[in-house]
């Protein structure tokens, strides 16, 4: 449970900044220098922030596509993220990645990749080093969790690993976020009408869902899953409804395409995480609208120097090509 507010605020600060920056990303991406595809995460920053609210350091995570508010959230490095989206040799990832290969080893960031379900096995991989581990009774296991989609629970390797992760009692929390899309298609088009969450338990996990824009909602069940996994309770599985409010891939909405049923998209802006993490702030008189407009300000000056830093970075040399190229 959020314990203080001051806990609720820093839990709204870490959305806000999550916010604050997919927008900037997405006005400057619209100048054509960012060359790669990427995915924004505007509309699901709850997600990434009540479950990393949990994790240290020594706890890992993986990723994938939509993968920058989970990198933010775990303390992945703001300014080489940017550079990365420029292809930038200062990047997260050399400049040869771009937003769907991230990595910040010392944030305990291991990988993002676009192939769907392709970080879900190496991160069971991660668990089992750690479950292998001499138990400390005090600290428990360190806990590795995995970000994906509800497109991804379509993936053969995600049911093989969730067996595994069973069978080994891994220290793996499995985070679904169920946007009830898959690029364009909807849910309902791609599964039979039954819930991604009792389907995980059938292999063996304990799994529970809940409202994903709600970030007191997501910090809570993370708590107790998290708790699970670490006390060597074997692997816990979270599904999270939520909404993306861009188009797939870009920086724009696409509403217009009527791959929505009409309104859909405006029910799910009412329920925006911020405005509703907000609005219990001010009602409770926690927060007063200087507290808002500080925190406003000191994103805004982090942003604009990250970028300035970022801009100023260099293209990856060519003699560097055959570097960190395993065949
Ligand atoms: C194995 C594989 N199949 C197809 C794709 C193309 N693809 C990229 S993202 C995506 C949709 C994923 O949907 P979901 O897992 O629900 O994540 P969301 O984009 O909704 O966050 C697809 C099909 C891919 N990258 N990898
Ligand atoms: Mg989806």
């Amino acid at each position: 449970m959020v314990q203080t507010t001051a806990d609720l605020k820093q839990l709204y600060y870490q959305m806000l900044r999550i916010r604050r920056i997919e927008e900037a990303i997405a006005k400057r991406y619209r100048e054509q220098q960012m060359r790669c595809p990427t995915h924004l995460c505007i509309g699901e920053e709850a997600i990434a922030v009540g479950v990393n609210a949990h994790l240290s350091v020594q706890d890992k995570i993986f990723s994938n596509h939509r993968g920058h508010g989970h990198y933010l959230a775990k303390g992945g490095d703001l300014r080489r993220l940017l550079a990365e989206l420029y292809g930038f040799a200062e990047g997260c990832c050399g400049g040869r990645g771009g937003s769907m290969h991230l990595t910040d080893l010392a944030a305990g960031f291991i990988a993002s990749t676009p192939i769907v379900g392709g970080t879900v096995p190496l991160a069971a991989g991660y668990a089992w080093a750690e479950r292998n581990k001499k138990f400390d009774t005090a600290q428990g296991f360190n806990v590795v969790a995995v970000f994906f989609g509800d497109g991804c629970f379509e993936e053969g390797v995600l049911h093989e690993t969730m067996n595994f992760a069973a069978l080994k009692k891994l220290p793996l929390l499995f985070v679904c976020e169920n946007n009830q899309y898959s690029v364009m298609t909807r849910l309902s088009e791609r599964q039979p009408d039954r819930e991604i969450y009792k389907i995980a338990a059938a292999h063996g996990l304990q799994a529970a869902s809940g409202d994903g824009n709600r970030v007191d909602e997501v910090f809570t069940l993370a708590e107790t899953a998290i708790a699970n996994a670490r006390a060597g309770h074997g692997p816990q599985f979270l599904e999270l409804h939520t909404h993306r409010w861009p188009e797939h891939c870009g920086p724009n909405e696409d509403d217009e395409l009527g791959y929505r049923p009409p309104g859909e998209l405006a029910v799910w802006k009412q329920r925006c995480p911020l405005l509703r993490t907000r609005q219990a702030l001010l009602d409770g008189g926690l927060i007063n609208d200087a507290e808002l407009e500080a925190m406003e300000n000191s994103l805004a000056e982090e942003i604009e120097q990250a970028f300035q830093w970022a801009l100023q970075c260099s293209r990856p040399v060519v003699s560097s090509m055959e570097l960190h190229l395993y065949a």
